[in-house]
């Protein structure tokens, strides 16, 4: 019962993400035969590519889901309508990323079709866009540079660092953190403000000195248990200095769609772990938007 009012539900109510129409049948109607974006008016919402890319030997995404790089290339891999696996990996499995490309880092790309194996997150895209096996190519425009854009992400870095850091742990939810081992890794490298990396690194011996990793979990714990109220306001505010910003509740720089939104969108992406933002009416949209075309998940019902 309960779930044939789900489906139902799903065929009325486009924006339950996970139940709706692939996006690509809800903005084809103007999409021109390679399925490229025909926006004829800059705020025109983007065509994705109506054909899905399913190669036989799918590519593999070595993911960490709160990663922003990471996020990057899945949004580039939804947008063009690619098929892919996606690995979560644990945040404290060094192995699988050392074997991959010799270090542990996130996101890589595997293509055994061709035996590639690449990380570096915008290196990835720029491969993906100009391959004609994955779709209609040059999606992206280049990144416009926009120096106010940047200053606004700086202006954020040390707000957002103490609210969605000690969050991304504590949901339990994230693929990379469901043991603990994995959280503790993400603990033990990732300071929290006001303190620096470098004061965070060691691990509270005399060889190492630095916070031990004990009061690096007191530090997480009390950060989760402390109102986020003033600092919810104050990013409330800076959220509507971005709304400003944005060219368009569909693309934030004129001209189309740009790896300037590859890149904004995946960090505000993270935004939405933290309950109790108040988004302006067209940051909202443009997260929104972008969620459905790139098939990729927002935080909201798991935020604290
Ligand atoms: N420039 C790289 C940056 C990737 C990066 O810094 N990834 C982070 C996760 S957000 C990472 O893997 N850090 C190593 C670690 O977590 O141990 C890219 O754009 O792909």
């Amino acid at each position: 019962m309960k779930i044939s009012i789900l489906i139902s539900l799903a065929a009325t109510v486009s924006s339950v993400a996970g139940f709706a129409a692939p996006v690509s049948q809800r903005y084809a109607s103007s999409s021109s035969a390679l399925g490229m974006s025909t926006a004829t008016e800059p705020s025109a919402p983007f065509v994705k590519p109506s054909t899905r890319i399913i190669r036989e030997q799918l590519p593999i995404l070595y993911v960490y889901d709160h990663c922003p790089f990471c996020v990057r290339v899945r949004f580039a891999m939804g947008v063009k309508n690619i098929k892919h696996t996606l690995h979560f990996l644990a945040n404290d499995d060094v192995a699988t990323p050392t074997k991959l490309v010799g270090k542990k880092i996130a996101p890589i790309f595997e293509w055994p079709e061709e035996k590639l194996i690449m990380s570096e997150s915008l290196d990835i895209i720029a491969k993906v866009d100009a391959d004609e096996r994955f779709g209609p190519t040059n999606l992206f425009l280049p990144a416009t540079g926009r120096k106010d854009i940047k200053a606004w992400q700086k202006s954020v870095q040390e707000v957002l660092r103490t609210l969605q850091r000690p969050r991304y742990v504590a949901t339990g939810l994230m693929p990379e953190f469901q043991q603990l081992e994995s959280r503790h890794a993400f603990v033990k490298n990732h300071q929290l403000p006001p303190y620096e990396k470098a004061e965070w690194k060691g691990d509270g011996t005399p060889e190492n000195p630095g916070f031990s990793m004990e009061t690096k979990l007191k530090l997480y714990a009390e950060a989760m248990a402390s109102d986020p109220a003033p600092l919810i306001e104050d990013l409330n505010a800076r959220l509507v200095e971005l709304d400003d910003m944005l060219y368009s509740e569909h693309y934030c720089s004129e001209g189309g769609l740009s790896l300037d939104d590859v890149d904004l969108w995946s960090r505000l992406r993270s935004i939405t772990i933290i309950k109790g933002v108040t988004w302006p009416t067209k940051l909202r949209n443009y997260m929104d938007n972008w969620s459905a075309l790139a098939d990729v998940s927002l935080y909201d019902e798991m935020a604290l």
